[in-house]
């Protein structure tokens, strides 16, 4: 038997990994004994919540049977998914009964063990020893670091309880790991964060441009959306990977990784110089156009061969695809936000929307893609880098609104924003952060350059992770551990990408003394001695009333909400939703995209086009290091650090378990790997060992690792986008060879 051999038992998984379902899987789906389901909900029937996962933000029916919650179905009636879920929505219940729940706060003691502790203790433990430290070397030493997956109510809570309570100056979250480059580029073109798109929009486009985006895997169900478009449409995908979105496009551009300013140019430029640029939506609505167009003068054919890898005559077709589109949309994720020039990037995107006019319309945008279930939540509500309601910490006009409205002393709103999450790190490697509070996130996996982050982490002098489970890399590292109620064990409202607000709720009971993040919060607002100043945050609804009033006036305005039931009763509600909004049909409209008058957020309402000129890499590959590392999600089933899939039985057969790297047969032969080969791949930061998988689908010279494993960032880089900060997740260089006996395990 050849060695390929063992890997026929992933070729399931391979193929299954669009998240197509089987009805043999949904079977296996058993039945789940959760813990009592609160009162206020009928015994026996369903009730609608957004999925926990992803940021399509499908809805789910939990089915509920003596109190209990005992299974979900995707909703049938939704705008969103219309009765489609991917695997992990239909396992989302299991992750909650996983026998490593946290049910108890847990601190280190003095021999480093890890003891149960009453709330009570473990509350003064972090009380007294902040403040010791806050006391020690001023406010700005304790931050924090949240998340993009806990409801718009808890971060807002977590971000003026830590900011406008306890003094704390710095705090940021894993959002900067993913959509920190799209928030900037918008801010910039359009004067605010404000992904233009709804759903609609993948069925209405006749050209649709998905650059760095592998929504087949990522978000499967907006994918479904795309397979649903009637019109045939042409679908041009940019990534340096066959991907499973790339196999079913009409045009798959297999750039060179981080090559796609100069590609995006390029297309710029031959738009231009055939005339076929739309003239008069660019006078009307945006500035510096000319500008822009003398810069891409220079990315000629030739030019973006070279740099590319993309030869003329398909630049010429895609060229051509935008210009014959009627409806013509443009979308990106990660393979635009995760790289050193992202920002730039993006909006080299934004700019070919703008230009051709293809904005505010039916099947049109420059539509970022987000990640997590309520990334979106975090953009306008964490208090991090916006202060709350997606206004600013250097304005002191917002700062008044803000400091009224929430009936806080405007002294306790600080005048800065917040440093981004790779300064904090550094601030903790300077010795500048010496407490650190890390909430629903899980940066020991997941962030860059593991190694050395790991170290810093060990710098602290108090860690704290909050988390659903005491297991998790992060938390194994913390000196105290709070466990915290999930998805399903809570009430509030997510946001996802297409700005629709969704709500969650309590159907579950969570294990042992767990509580909310929103309890967690309240607790340590009394405990802290700044409670009064959160008496009117007393519960997720109330707290969604304050942020209503607080968005009064912005481009988020969601004033026209009255209450959750609202929002329940008109399958969720995208914003703006002004009073104004509310008492019109037009409002009542399940499909609401911006733009439409052309109007943008900026002081004359025109957008702008950005450019710059386009910056080296950080780290080309070399002789000794002759191959690009690209990362990302691996198949429909995993959830980034597997906190939460990994307790699946289910998604676990859907998804290779050990740690694979994909490689280009070609490149194997020459260095004599065969197939599923033990490999060690090594950067200038770390080496680990690895199954090969080869697979034409990924280019010579590239491999390609799924995140999903805890070493994988060991070899990443520690290199960022100057405007957003963002990681560049998805290129270094590396070597792979055979492993010896001798290497690693
Ligand atoms: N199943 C599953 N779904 C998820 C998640 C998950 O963990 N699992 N996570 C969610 C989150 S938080 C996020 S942010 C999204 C991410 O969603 P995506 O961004 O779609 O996923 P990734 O796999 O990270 O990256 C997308 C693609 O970028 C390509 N790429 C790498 N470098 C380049 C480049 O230089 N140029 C171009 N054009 N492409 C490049 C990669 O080959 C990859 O196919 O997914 C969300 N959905
Ligand atoms: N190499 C590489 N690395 C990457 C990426 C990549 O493409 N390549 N992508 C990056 C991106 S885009 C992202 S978004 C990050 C994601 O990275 P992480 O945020 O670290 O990933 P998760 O596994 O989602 O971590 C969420 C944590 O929150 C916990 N949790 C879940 N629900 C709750 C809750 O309600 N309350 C609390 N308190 N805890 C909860 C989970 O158990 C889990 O430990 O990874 C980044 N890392
Ligand atoms: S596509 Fe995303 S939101 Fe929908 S069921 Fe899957 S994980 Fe949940
Ligand atoms: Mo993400």
């Amino acid at each position: 038997m050849s060695e390929n051999h063992s890997f026929l038992n992933w070729l399931p998984t391979w193929f299954d990994r669009t998240g197509a379902l089987t009805q043999d899987l949904v079977q296996q789906s058993a039945e789940f004994g959760l813990g009592k389901v609160p009162a206020r909900l009928a015994p026996d029937g369903v009730t609608n919540m957004t999925c926990g996962y992803c940021s399509t933000g499908c809805s789910l029916r939990v089915h509920l049977r003596g109190q209990q919650a005992v299974n979900l179905s995707p909703d049938p009636q939704h705008p969103v998914n219309r009765g489609m879920a991917c695997p992990k929505g239909w396992e989302a219940l299991t992750p909650l009964r996983a026998p490593d729940r946290g049910t108890e706060p847990l601190f280190r003691n003095k021999a480093g063990v890890f003891k149960a502790v009453s709330w009570e203790q473990a509350l003064h433990e972090f009380t007294s020893r902040f403040k010791s430290i806050q006391q020690q070397f001023g406010p700005a030493s304790v931050a924090f670091l949240s998340t993009g997956q806990i409801a718009s109510e808890e971060m807002a809570m977590l971000g003026a309880l830590a900011k406008f309570g306890m003094g704390i100056v710095h705090g940021d979250g894993n959002t900067r790991q993913c959509m920190a480059t799209a928030v900037t580029a918008y801010k910039q073109s359009f004067g605010f964060d404000a992904p233009p798109y709804t759903y609609q929009d993948f069925e209405e486009s006749d050209v649709l441009i998905l650059v760095g985006s592998n929504l087949c895997v990522a978000h499967p169900i907006m994918w479904q959306r795309v397979l649903a478009n009637p019109y045939h449409p042409h679908l041009i995908v940019i990534d340096p990977r066959k991907t499973e979105t790339a196999m079913a496009a009409t045009e798959h551009v297999a750039n060179k990784p981080k090559s796609d300013l100069t590609l995006l140019y390029g297309i710029a430029n031959l738009l231009i110089e055939r005339g076929w640029i739309n003239r008069e939506y660019i006078d009307a609505h945006t500035n510096e156009f000319d500008a822009f167009a003398q810069h891409v003068q220079s990315f000629t054919e030739d030019l973006v061969e070279k740099q590319t890898g993309i030869d003329p005559k398909q630049l010429e077709r895609i060229t051509r695809f935008i210009h014959e589109g009627k409806r013509v949309s443009f979308w990106w994720t990660m393979g635009v936000n995760q790289s050193y020039q992202g920002t730039r990037t993006a909006q080299a995107i934004i700019n070919l929307a703008l230009m051709t006019g293809n904005m505010g319309r039916p099947g049109t945008g420059a539509n970022s893609i987000t990640g997590q279930c309520n990334a979106m939540g975090s953009r306008l509500f964490s208090n991090t880098t916006n202060l709350l309601g997606g206004h600013d910490f250097l304005n002191p006009t917002h700062r008044d609104k803000v400091s009224q409205i929430l009936q806080v002393p405007v002294e306790c709103i600080p005048s800065e924003a917040s440093l981004p999450y790779h300064q904090i790190v550094e601030g903790i490697l300077r010795d500048k952060i010496k407490g650190l509070w890390i909430i629903g996130t899980n940066p020991a996996h997941s962030w860059i350059n593991q190694n050395v982050y790991r170290e810093i982490l060990g710098r602290l002098e108090f860690l704290v992770v909050q988390d659903m489970y005491p297991t998790t890399e992060t938390a194994k590292m913390a000196n105290l551990y709070f466990p915290a109620a999930a998805w399903g064990e809570k009430d509030g409202t997510f946001i996802n990408s297409e700005r629709r607000i969704g709500l969650i709720k309590k159907v579950a009971d969570p294990p042992g003394q767990a509580l909310t993040d929103f309890q967690i919060f309240c607790d340590i607002a009394e405990s802290w001695g700044c409670g009064k100043m959160f008496r009117q945050w007393n519960s997720p609804q109330a707290v969604f009333d304050i942020l209503k009033l607080v968005t009064e006036g912005q481009p988020c305005d969601i004033t026209g909400i009255r209450d959750y039931a609202m929002i329940e009763a008109r399958g969720g509600i995208q914003w703006p939703f002004t009073q104004l909004e509310a008492s019109h049909a037009s409002g009542c409209s399940q499909q609401r995209r911006l733009f439409e008058n052309g109007r943008f957020y900026t002081q004359d309402g025109r957008a702008l086009f950005h450019f710059e000129a386009i910056r080296p890499q950080p780290e080309p590959p070399t002789e000794r290091f002759p191959f690009t590392l690209l990362t990302g999600r691996g198949s429909a089933a995993e959830w980034h650090t597997q906190t939460r899939t990994g307790k699946s039985a289910i998604l676990r057969k859907l998804s290779p378990q050990s740690i694979y790297v994909e490689m280009n047969p070609q490149d194997a032969k020459q260095r004599g790997i065969r197939p599923a080969a033990e490999v060690v791949v090594e950067s200038q930061r770390g080496k680990i060992r690895a199954k090969v998988f080869l697979t034409p689908t990924i280019q010579p010279g590239h491999v390609f690792i799924p995140m999903h494993f805890d070493t994988t960032n060991q070899l990443t880089l520690s290199h960022f986008d100057p405007y957003s900060h963002q990681p560049s997740y998805k290129n270094c260089s590396v070597d792979v060879r055979l492993a010896e006996a001798w290497d690693i395990p």
